[in-house]
């Protein structure tokens, strides 16, 4: 049957050369694991590598628009560092071969550059989150605030920033979209899997529209 909600049919984005920040609170963390778990799945199937994913995590979802951006800032600055000692090494390098070392010396570079680890800035950063609203007006201030200032720093920075929180009125709605326990006694949709292959698909995407 085909399902009216959800993201549709997307083709199939190759991740693997693609680095992916995953910022996560920690408030809630039942549901929180699940859907990390999801958005890991999810990552791995469109061939993001373990060694390219970094995650980090921070108190509660108000703090998650702060750590986006400075998760992200700080890859750019990394991704920079190791150029440039990159550049020193390799002119290190040269000025203590003699020439006909050169031919040798541009095969060990190609070597250092096919490791898989990669310390370019972040392809995607992917924002997780779990509110649920209780008896005051906390959550409408939270769940306004980030999605605003996520939205801000995908903007700013020019990084997709995915959308992984979820504003629940009750904890039940959380178990089903994390994939936990559905209303029907199933496991529900975990959403976590919509995010990582959203951070793919927008990753490999930015580079062309770059
Ligand atoms: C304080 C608070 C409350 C009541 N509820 C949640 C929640 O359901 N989910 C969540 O991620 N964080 C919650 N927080 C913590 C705030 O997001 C934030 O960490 C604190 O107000 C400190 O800035």
């Amino acid at each position: 049957m085909t399902l009216l909600k959800g993201p549709g049919e997307a083709r199939h984005y190759d991740g693997s050369s693609l680095r992916i920040g995953i910022i996560h609170a920690r408030w809630n963390t039942k549901i929180i694991d699940a859907l990390l778990a999801g958005t890991r799945k999810a990552l791995a199937a469109g061939g993001v590598k373990d060694e390219n994913i970094v995650t980090q995590s921070v108190p509660g979802s108000y703090e998650l628009p702060y750590a986006a951006q400075r998760m992200y800032a700080s890859s750019q600055t990394q991704s920079s560092t190791s150029a440039a000692s990159g550049l020193i090494g390799n002119a290190t390098d040269l000025l203590s071969q003699s020439a006909s070392d050169l031919t040798s010396l541009g095969q060990g570079k190609k070597e250092k550059e096919s490791g898989s680890q990669s310390t370019a800035p972040f392809d995607a950063v992917i924002a997780i989150g779990v509110l649920i609203k209780g008896s005051t007006m906390h959550f409408e201030y939270i769940a306004d605030a980030v999605s605003h200032g996520l939205m801000r720093v995908q903007l700013d920075a020019g990084v997709p920033v995915i959308f992984g929180l979820l504003t629940l009125l009750t904890e039940e709605q959380g178990l089903e979209r994390a994939g936990i326990a559905g209303a029907d006694g199933n496991g529900g949709h975990n959403h976590g899997e919509d995010w990582g292959s959203a951070a793919v698909e927008l990753g490999v995407k930015r580079r062309g529209w770059m």
